[in-house]
C-alpha cells in the first residue's frame, strides 16, 4: 500500500513537527518545495529569503541522513510549478501517495490555499494543530469568549499557572506576576553591550545566497550582515550565548535604543523561533534554570518569558480569532502614503534614519523600534495601514502575518480600534530622546515643538491627539494628553497643527523614490 506525503513548510523546520509524527519511513515522502510564489507574494528581505530556504535544505539533509525519503525541490528546478498549490499534487502524483498530511500553517491565505488541495489532488488532505505553540488555538477561542476586551496580562498570568513557567506552586515565582516597572531604562554611560557572536554562512548558505541574489535582485535588503541561524544547533548556540550575556540586563535595557547598537541586550531568537529551529519552551526553560541558577535577576527574566510566553502567544491567538478581515481594518480612518524614506531610510530624522538603514543591513531591530520609531511616525502621520504592514512584512527576517499583523496593525498602528491593545503606542520626541542617543544625532530639535528646525514627533504628536479628540475622550488611558491639550492655548495649537499640516505635504514625506 502506498504512504503519504508529508508536508514541511519554510517555517515548519522542527524535529516532532505534527505532520512528521507517525512518519512510515518505507513509505511515506516528506516534501520541502522551494517555490517562487512564496518568495514574492511579499518582496521578503534577502535575508530572509536566505535564511528561510537555507534551513529548508539543511532539515531536507538531517531527514535524509535519518532514513527518511525526502523529496526536496529546489527553487531554480526546471519543473518547479512556482507554488505550493502547484508543487503538492505533483508530488502526490510523481509519488503515487494516498493522502496529504500538513501542519496548520502561519498565514491566514496558505490555510486557504491547503482547504483547496483535497479537490486538486482527489486524496484527503489532514491539517494536524501546530502543537509547537504553548497555546492551543482552541483554548485561546474559549478564553477569549465572551470577553469585552481582551488583554495580555490576564492571558499571560493564565499561561504561567497552565505551563508552571516560573511559578512557585500555584503563586508566580517571586511574589510577582509582572516586573515591567523595573524594565525601562536607557542605555547607562560606560555600559558597553556584548557583541554577539556570528554565524559564518556555511557552503549550502552561501549557495543560497547567490541563488536569492539571482532571483530576487529588487529585494529590499542586503546580504553583507547574514548571520541567521539556519539550523537547529546553530540556533541553541544562539540562545545560550544570549542567556550567558545578554539575558542578565535583558530587563533593564529592554526598551533602551543606540546609535550603532542594534542588539543591546536582546536575544536575536524570534527567526529561529518562527521557522522553527528553536522551540517556544526550550527558551523560557533556559531563562527559567538562569535565574534559578542565580545567574540572572528575576526582572529580565520574567520580561524575557513574557515576551515569549505572553506576548507571542496572544498575537497568534488573537490573529487567529479575528482572521480574516483583521487586516481590513482602519479604525483610525488613516490614508496618508506611505513615504518613500521607509525604503530608502533618507530623511532629516535621525532616529528613523538609524532604524531603516539597520532594517537594510540586518533585516531586524528590536521591539522598540519597530514600535516606537518607524511604528510610531506612521500612527502619528496617519499613514494607511495596508502599506505599513508590507512594509513590516517586507523588512524583517522574521516576518510571518500571524505575528506580524497583529503587532503592526493592532499594536503599533491602532487600527484595530482597541483589540490588541487598551490605548495607542504614540510618543513624542521626548519620548526617543528619553530612551535613545539618537537626538543628539540629528538635524532636528527635540526640544522645540514648533517651527521649522522642530522635531516632527513633537508636532505630530499633538496634531494626532487633537485629531482624534473625540474618539479618545472616553479612553481613561488617553486622559493626560488630552487634559494638556485642552488646556493649550488656541493660538499654540493652531501653530503646532500648522506646523504638522506643512510637514505633512512636504518633501521629507514624498511617496516616490528611486528603487
Ligand atoms: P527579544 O526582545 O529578545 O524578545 C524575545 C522573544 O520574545 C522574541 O524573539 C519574540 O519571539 C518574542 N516577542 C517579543 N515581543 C513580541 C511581540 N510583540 N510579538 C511576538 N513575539 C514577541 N516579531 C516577530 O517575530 N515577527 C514580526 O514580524 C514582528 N513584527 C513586529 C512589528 C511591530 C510593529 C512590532 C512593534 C513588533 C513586531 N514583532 C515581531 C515583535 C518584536 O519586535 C520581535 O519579536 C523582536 O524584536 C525580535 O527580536 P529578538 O528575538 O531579539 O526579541
Ligand atoms: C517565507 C518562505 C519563503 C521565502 N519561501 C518558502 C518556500 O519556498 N517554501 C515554503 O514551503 N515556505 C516558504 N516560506 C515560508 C512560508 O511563506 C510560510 O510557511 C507561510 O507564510 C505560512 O507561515
Ligand atoms: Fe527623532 Fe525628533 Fe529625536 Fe530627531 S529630534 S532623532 S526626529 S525624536
Amino acid at each position: 500500500m502506498s504512504g503519504v506525503l508529508r508536508l514541511v513548510l519554510g517555517d515548519q523546520c522542527s524535529d516532532g513537527l505534527a505532520s512528521l509524527a507517525g512518519l512510515d519511513p518505507a513509505r511515506d515522502v516528506v516534501l520541502l518545495a522551494e517555490v517562487q510564489s512564496e518568495c514574492t507574494y511579499i518582496r521578503h528581505h534577502k535575508q530572509k529569503i536566505v535564511l528561510v530556504l537555507s534551513a529548508m535544505r539543511h532539515f531536507a539533509a538531517a531527514l535524509r541522513e535519518r532514513g527518511v525519503r525526502v523529496d526536496h525541490v529546489p527553487l531554480d528546478d526546471p519543473d518547479n510549478t512556482g507554488t505550493l498549490a502547484g508543487e503538492v499534487p505533483r508530488a502526490v502524483a510523481r509519488h503515487g501517495l494516498r493522502g496529504i498530511v500538513c501542519t496548520h500553517p502561519g498565514e491566514w491565505r496558505v490555510l486557504q490555499d491547503m482547504r483547496g488541495w483535497e479537490a486538486a489532488t482527489g486524496v484527503p488532505v489532514e491539517i494536524r494543530d501546530d502543537d509547537r505553540f504553548l497555546c492551543d488555538l482552541g483554548w485561546f477561542r474559549r478564553w477569549a469568549q465572551g470577553k469585552r476586551q481582551l488583554r495580555m496580562e490576564f492571558f499571560y498570568r493564565e499561561m504561567r499557572r497552565v505551563t508552571g513557567l516560573l511559578m512557585d506552586g500555584a503563586l508566580p515565582a517571586g511574589g510577582q506576576w509582572n516586573y515591567d516597572s523595573e524594565n525601562r531604562r536607557r542605555l547607562d554611560k560606560g555600559v558597553r553591550p556584548p557583541v554577539p557572536a556570528r554565524i559564518p554562512p556555511d557552503a549550502i548558505t552561501q549557495e543560497v545566497a547567490a541563488l536569492v541574489e539571482r532571483h530576487f535582485p529588487e529585494h529590499f535588503g542586503t546580504l553583507d550582515g547574514l548571520a541567521w541561524p539556519v539550523m537547529a544547533a546553530e540556533a541553541r548556540a544562539v540562545l545560550d550565548e544570549f542567556v550567558a550575556h545578554r539575558l542578565p540586563l535583558f530587563g533593564d535595557y529592554q526598551d533602551a535604543m543606540a546609535t550603532n547598537e542594534p542588539v543591546l541586550f536582546h536575544a536575536l531568537i524570534s527567526t529561529s523561533l518562527n521557522s522553527g529551529l528553536l522551540s517556544p519552551r526550550e527558551c523560557c526553560e533556559a531563562a527559567e534554570a538562569a535565574w534559578r541558577a542565580g545567574h540572572a535577576p528575576l526582572n529580565a527574566v520574567e520580561g524575557f518569558i513574557r515576551q515569549i510566553l505572553g506576548w507571542r502567544e496572544y498575537i497568534r491567538g488573537v490573529y487567529w480569532l479575528k482572521m480574516p478581515g483583521y487586516g481590513e481594518l482602519n479604525a483610525l480612518e488613516a490614508m496618508r502614503p506611505l513615504p518613500w524614506f521607509y525604503w530608502s531610510g533618507e530623511t532629516r530624522m535621525n532616529c528613523v534614519r538609524q532604524v531603516v538603514r539597520q532594517t537594510r543591513d540586518l533585516a531586524y531591530a528590536h521591539h522598540i523600534q519597530r514600535l516606537m520609531i518607524t511604528g510610531n511616525f506612521a500612527l502619528l502621520a496617519g499613514l494607511e495601514p495596508a502599506p505599513v504592514n508590507e512594509w513590516y512584512m517586507a523588512v524583517y527576517a522574521d516576518a510571518y502575518e500571524w505575528v506580524e499583523l497583529p503587532n503592526t496593525h493592532g499594536m503599533a498602528l491602532h487600527a484595530d480600534g482597541g483589540v490588541m491593545a487598551s490605548k495607542p503606542y504614540a510618543g513624542s520626541g521626548a519620548y526617543i530622546n528619553r530612551m535613545s542617543d539618537y537626538c543628539r544625532g540629528c538635524a532636528y530639535d527635540v526640544k522645540s515643538g514648533a517651527g521649522p528646525d522642530a522635531c516632527p514627533f513633537n508636532y505630530l504628536y499633538w496634531d494626532f491627539v487633537a485629531r482624534h479628540e473625540r474618539r479618545f475622550g472616553a479612553n481613561p488611558r488617553m486622559a493626560m494628553p488630552l487634559q494638556t491639550l485642552r488646556k493649550m492655548a488656541p493660538e499654540k495649537l493652531a501653530g503646532i497643527r500648522a506646523d504638522a499640516a506643512a510637514f505633512l505635504v512636504g518633501p521629507e514625506m514624498s511617496p516616490e523614490g528611486q528603487p
